[in-house]
Parts: C-alpha cells; structure tokens; sequence
C-alpha cells in the first residue's frame, strides 16, 4: 500500500483566496431574491460563471465548456494517464447559502494555485469543475451538467419550457451543445477519480465535534411531479360534498408521503413544490402541480415506498373526483463509493482531523452522476447547525480551510495511487 507521504505532509494553505472568491462569487445573485439566490438559468448565474472562467484562466488552468455545458478547465499531467477530476456546482436553490455547491468548486481552484506556488506536478491531469444547474430547477432536472457528463441526461428533457425558454436553448446560453449529448462525454475509464468537496448540509459533523468526514455513499433520489385536476367551481356557492378540490387532494398526499417516510426505515420525502391553479381564494382549486420526491440509501426501500405512494395518491385523489397524472419522473440510485477510495480519502482527513468520520450523504450531488463512470467519492466539512438550502448557512472559515487541504492532500495521493 502506497505510504503518501508527501500528500500527508502538504501544507495546510492560509485559506485567504479560498475565503476572498467565496465572498467574490457570492456578489453574483439574483435581484429581489432571498439569501444567495443564483439560480440555473439566471444573469446571475451565468454572469458567476464568466467570473469563475477568468480566475480558471488566472490559475494557470486551459477553461473551456463543454456539451453540457460544464465549465472544466484543465490543468497538464506529465504523464499520458486519464485526468482526475475535481469540482462541484455554482448555482443554488431560491434562497439558498453561500456554501453549498461554491465551497467543492472554489477549493478546487485554490488546489490548483496551492500545487502551482509549490512547484507540484501531478502524473494526471487535473480537472476543475463546475457542473452546470445541480440543483433541481424549474425545468424539474438537477444535475444537468453532470447528467450530460455521464450519459444519464434524457434528450427528452431539452424540449421543457420555462418561460418560454426550452432547456435545450438554455443550456446553449451556458455555453454548452446539446446536440452533443449522445451518451457519456467522458467514457467509463476514461477518468481516473473524481472527488467532490461539500459541506454536509446536515448535523452529524457539527453534532460529533468534528472537522472532516469521507462520504461512504449518497442518497437515491426518486423524484415526480404529479398534475391534480379536480373541477374550479365557486367557493360560496358549491355545497362540500359537490367540490373536486384538487389542493384538498394534494393536502392528502402531503400528509401520506410523511407518514409514508416516518414509518418507513432509512427514508424522507418531501412535497416542497405546489402550482395551483386558479390560486385564488374564492375559487375551488381546480387544478395543482406538485413535486414530490423520496430519498433513501436502500434502492428496495426507495421503490417501494414510492409505490406505496403512488398507490395512496391513486386512492385519495378518485376518491374526490380529482383525476391523478403523473407528468415525469427522475431517479438517481443511491451510489456507494468504492472502499478503497473511501479508505484513502478516511486516511487523508485523519491527517488532519484524527478522528474524522465516515458517514453517508442525504443530500444528492453531482458525484451520483460521476459515480456511473469514474471512481467516485467525497469529504464532507461541518455545516454550522446542520443547516442547508437556506440563508443560514454557515460553516466556520477553519473549516473550510481543512476541506481545502483535505482534497488537496487527496489529489495528491490519487496520484501517487493511481497506475
Ligand atoms: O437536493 C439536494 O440534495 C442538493 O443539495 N442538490
Ligand atoms: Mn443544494
Ligand atoms: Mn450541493
């Protein structure tokens, strides 16, 4: 087994520019939105990204887009050997924090300048990333990029329309050519490893004390908007026993997706979108669109309590009249990382926190997607309070600097472990 040496012993770099371009990127948001809002396709977003383009470009890296609109600029390995990827995603949800996506691709960046201050030269190339649209977004997709990246993105897909915009014109304003998108971008093998650097967004870390975490695996994600139809009718008029209330119905599968994943082992869900139509308070709603979706670690217990679901809703819904669609469907199956890569990346984080853990992600990333074709695994650094996905998030600057080193000090010893 290989001693990694000199990866243990890397410096712990100041963290001045990483702490510096999170606060930069964080000046890129949506106008009139809560939090650090940076959504998929926003000015905002894009706008990051020329940012983002020109700090590659400033590190010495060769930035280019591609089909999928990832941005991944590329530094040279001094062997022909396939690259090693590193990175994560710039956008966020409505309302989101300053950490969740912006720390696994800023770090990356700071590993590049960390090697090029310190005259390292890797075997591999090494590749930064910025997958494009992570976050599940109006178009009802996440993990755009890293979808395409893989071949697990649906050409179907590019002809949904938000705002009269289809995702296929979308992505093209990213820079990127779905028309490229037949199958992987990067063949099984043809990237050595990935890694991705995220806070955990939940409260184990911060619960236990610790700085540094090895992802052992990530949550499946089954995921469903469901159309509603009931009948619009007039609020005073319409004796109870007449009414086709479509969002009386979605109350039904809200509460029944809950009580669903309460009682059932290792599993959440959450119904977090709802259109109704007409939204009016004096109208019966005649109509609701809902996004309900199911997570679990176990792919037996993500299918079955989808179908159970699915059932309920069927059952509730004919009961008032409301007739039940289901409009699409994403599933990422749960991924678990490869032992050997877990080991590696657990050693590297108890040279800097001896009693770091290991523990599985409830959160999706990107690395689902890379996971289908490469090596797959991520570190995970404390989220102040276990919170995410809301403008509280926060995660202390010694943190963020020991999840710099970590995958620094994990690159490296890919490198010296990888033929
Ligand atoms: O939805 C998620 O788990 C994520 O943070 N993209
Ligand atoms: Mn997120
Ligand atoms: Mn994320």
């Amino acid at each position: 087994m290989p001693d990694y040496g000199a990866a243990l012993s890397l410096p712990i770099p100041t963290g001045e520019r990483l702490l510096a371009d999170l606060e930069q990127l964080a000046t890129f948001v949506e106008p009139d939105t809560p939090g650090w809002t940076r959504r998929f396709p926003s000015p905002a977003y894009l706008a990051g990204r020329v940012w983002l383009q020109a700090a590659m470009q400033h590190a010495g890296l060769t930035p280019r887009i591609d089909a999928a609109g990832n941005l991944l600029g590329t530094r040279r390995g001094t062997a022909d050997l396939p690259p090693i990827l590193i990175g994560s995603h710039t956008d966020t949800v409505l309302g989101g924090g300053r950490y969740d996506g912006t720390l696994g691709v800023l770090a990356a960046l700071e590993v590049v300048r960390c090697f090029n201050d310190a005259g390292i030269t890797l075997r591999h190339p090494l590749i930064v990333a910025d997958f494009l649209a992570e976050e599940a977004n109006a178009y009802g997709i996440s993990c755009v990029g890293s979808r395409g990246l893989a071949g697990t993105f649906q050409s179907a897909w590019l002809a949904r329309t938000l705002d009269g915009v289809t995702l296929e014109r979308a992505i093209q304003a990213a820079g990127g050519d779905p028309a490229g998108l037949i199958g992987p971008l990067y063949a099984p093998g043809a990237l050595a490893a990935c890694l991705e650097l995220h806070i955990e967004q939940g409260p184990v870390l911060a619960q236990a004390g610790r700085s540094l975490a090895a992802v052992s695996g990530i949550v499946g994600i089954q995921r469903g908007t469901l159309r509603l139809r009931g009948q619009p009718d007039h609020a005073g008029t319409t004796p109870m026993a007449m009414r086709h209330d479509a969002l009386a119905a979605a109350a039904v599968l809200i509460t029944t997706l809950e009580q669903l994943c309460h009682a059932g082992p290792q599993t959440v869900g959450t119904i977090g979108r709802l259109e109704v139509q007409p939204n009016q308070s004096n109208v019966v709603p005649g109509e609701v669109l809902l996004t309900a979706e199911i997570r679990s670690l176990n792919p037996a217990v993500l299918a079955q309590v989808w179908q159970q679901f699915w059932a309920r809703a069927t059952a509730a819904t004919a009961q008032r009249g409301v007739t039940l669609e289901l409009v699409a469907l994403t599933s990422s199956p749960p991924v678990t990382s490869p032992a050997w890569l877990v080991e590696l990346v657990h050693r590297v984080c108890c040279s800097l926190d001896e009693g770091a853990l290991v523990l599985p992600s409830g959160a999706g990333h990107d690395s689902s997607q890379l996971a289908q074709i490469a090596p797959t695994a991520m570190i995970f650094v404390p989220s102040a309070g276990g919170r995410s996905h809301c403008p509280d998030e926060d995660t202390a600057p010694h943190h963020l600097r020991l999840g710099g080193a970590a995958l620094a000090r994990a690159v490296l010893a890919l490198d010296e472990a990888l033929a």
